[in-house]
């Protein structure tokens, strides 16, 4: 997504979204205010307050917050104990980042910096996470460190880990110790048999096992340290590598493991594979899932335990919100130079600001909530939203790098998934390229929203049969609106 401007996430919260809706390609309109709208999606809705003020400003944990609050991570962890076939050491641990990409490695004293530094110029900047560029557990000394440093620093920032769950057992009252109260472990398979197909080995005690042996190992030791997350009372997120051929139709066994030892959220990935990652996947030919076949798999796990959708597969030194990257501000030669301005007091008013903005825009979306008239369900709709954030439609068609996907039927409007596309904004080269590739990226949709669409850009859309909706409101809004406009008053 192209980064808001600096402002944006720099100095000053969200401004309270104006709420006078604009639907200039829409003939008639419906005036939100006056009882049709979708249900909230807001995920955290049915939790208990307890539970909802653990993971209300944590960005990965909650749909909602991804839209206000930021995080970061720091990449102090270079070393790994297993292989994983879609893995190059040459890059980043592909459990958490996207393969291809390698940050530059940090000891935990210019983390802690980087840290102070990201706190006072992003106050949005909630949640630290370690992911990497290794297993953070392989690394407890540096993993460990940089979390002690910042809990004494910053200690309004949470503390997040991301690991392949091999040494967890060891760690778990280390993590509780330091109050780091979100573990994420990637767990891929809970039968050897498959894991022999993803994991070529695991070192584990100072020795390396190949095949069975070492899988099983893995696997013992992911769900021991699952239960003794859940005994700690530590929020747990797993997340799975869809590996179609491999793991895709096990996955729903994953999903039923992991909900009975007490995970809080399963996170269900897409494979990202391509030859020149040189991992050996992409060397085989192994390639990842269709958007459409991720979503049906998530579907097909989708019930008690929820469901984490919006993962961005981000850098090991990503920063900022979900979705827009800028760790390129803060490379090492960039924040060694810059300043400590992390004040506890400014953070606070930035996020009291933000929560008068959420607060804004759940208002609206429950002015609009629609109960079901009918026991007959209402035929359910992709649409594809340019956002930056702030649960809006707000985003330049043009300036759109991923597309967020909701399912709107007659009553609510869900998130189901977000896309990347190339950026349509070229300055003139390659645009009608671009615009194919978009348009292929969301054929299964019904509709755009943009805050604006060119006239080019417009026409080729609505060749292509999509609605095209100019607006700039509250998501929920917008497509309830559309879906009674373009679907219910046309059947
Ligand atoms: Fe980082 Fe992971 Fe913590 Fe989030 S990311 S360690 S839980 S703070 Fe989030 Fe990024 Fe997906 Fe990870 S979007 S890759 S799930
Ligand atoms: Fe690579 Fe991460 Fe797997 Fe280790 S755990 S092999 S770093 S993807």
């Amino acid at each position: 997504m192209t980064p808001p401007p600096s402002t944006a996430l720099t100095t000053a919260p969200l401004a309270t979204p104006d709420l006078d809706i604009t639907l200039t390609k829409t003939k008639t309109l419906v005036n939100s205010a006056g009882g049709c709208g979708c249900s909230s999606n807001t995920d955290i809705d049915e939790l208990s307050e307890s539970m909802r003020a653990r993971i209300e400003k944590h960005p990965c944990y909650s749909e909602d917050a991804h839209h206000h609050y930021a995080r970061m991570h720091v990449a102090v962890a270079p070393a790994c104990n297993i292989q994983c076939n879609y893995c190059n050491r040459k890059y980043d641990c592909a459990n958490e980042s996207r393969p291809g990409v390698v940050s530059e490695l940090l000891t935990p004293e210019e983390a802690a910096h980087k840290v102070l530094v990201v706190a006072g110029k992003i106050p949005q900047m909630t949640v630290l996470g370690i992911a990497g560029p290794g297993d953070p557990l392989a690394n407890p000394e540096q993993t460990f460190r940089t979390f002690e440093l910042i809990a004494e620093q910053a200690p309004d920032i949470k503390l997040c880990l991301s690991t392949n769950g091999l040494m967890l057992p060891e760690y778990v009252d280390r993590i509780k110790a330091l109050k780091v109260d979100h573990v994420t472990i990637t767990i891929n398979m809970v039968d050897p048999e498959i894991g022999v197909k993803i994991y070529p080995w695991v070192h584990y005690r100072r020795k390396r096992y190949r095949g069975l042996e070492g899988v099983k190992i893995l696997h013992e030791r992911q769900m021991e340290g699952l239960q003794a997350l859940k005994e700690a009372d530590i929020l747990c997120k797993v997340n799975s590598v869809m590996i179609p051929g491999i793991n895709d139709e096990h996955l729903p066994e994953v999903n039923q493991a992991i909900r009975e030892r007490g995970a809080f959220l399963h996170n269900i990935m897409p494979l990202i594979s391509a030859p020149e990652h040189g991992t050996y996947f992409g060397l085989n030919g192994q390639r990842g899932p269709s958007p459409q076949e991720l979503k049906q798999v998530q579907d097909n796990c989708a019930g008690n335990l929820k469901l984490m959708r919006h993962c961005r597969q981000c850098r090991a030194d990503a920063v900022g919100l979900l979705g827009e990257d800028r760790s390129q501000e803060f490379t090492k030669q960039k924040f060694m130079e810059m300043p400590v301005d992390y004040s506890v007091a400014q953070r606070q008013a930035v996020h009291i600001g933000i929560e008068q903005a959420k607060a804004a825009v759940t208002a609206k979306r429950q002015a609009a909530v629609r109960r079901p008239t009918t026991t007959q369900p209402s035929p359910k709709v992709l649409v594809a939203i340019a956002t930056k954030g702030g649960g809006l439609v707000n985003q330049h068609f043009g300036h759109a790098k991923e597309f967020m996907i909701y399912e709107v039927d007659a009553t609510a409007a869900k998130f189901v998934s977000h896309r990347k596309v190339a950026d349509y904004c070229q300055g003139g080269y390659g645009e009608e390229a671009m615009l194919n590739g978009i348009i292929t990226t969301i054929s299964d949709c019904q509709a755009v929203f943009a805050s604006k669409v060119g006239p080019c850009p417009q026409r080729e859309l609505e060749k292509a049969g999509l609605v095209v909706i100019e607006a700039y409101d509250v998501i929920e809004s917008v497509a309830r609106q559309f879906y009674d406009e373009h679907v219910l008053n046309r059947r």
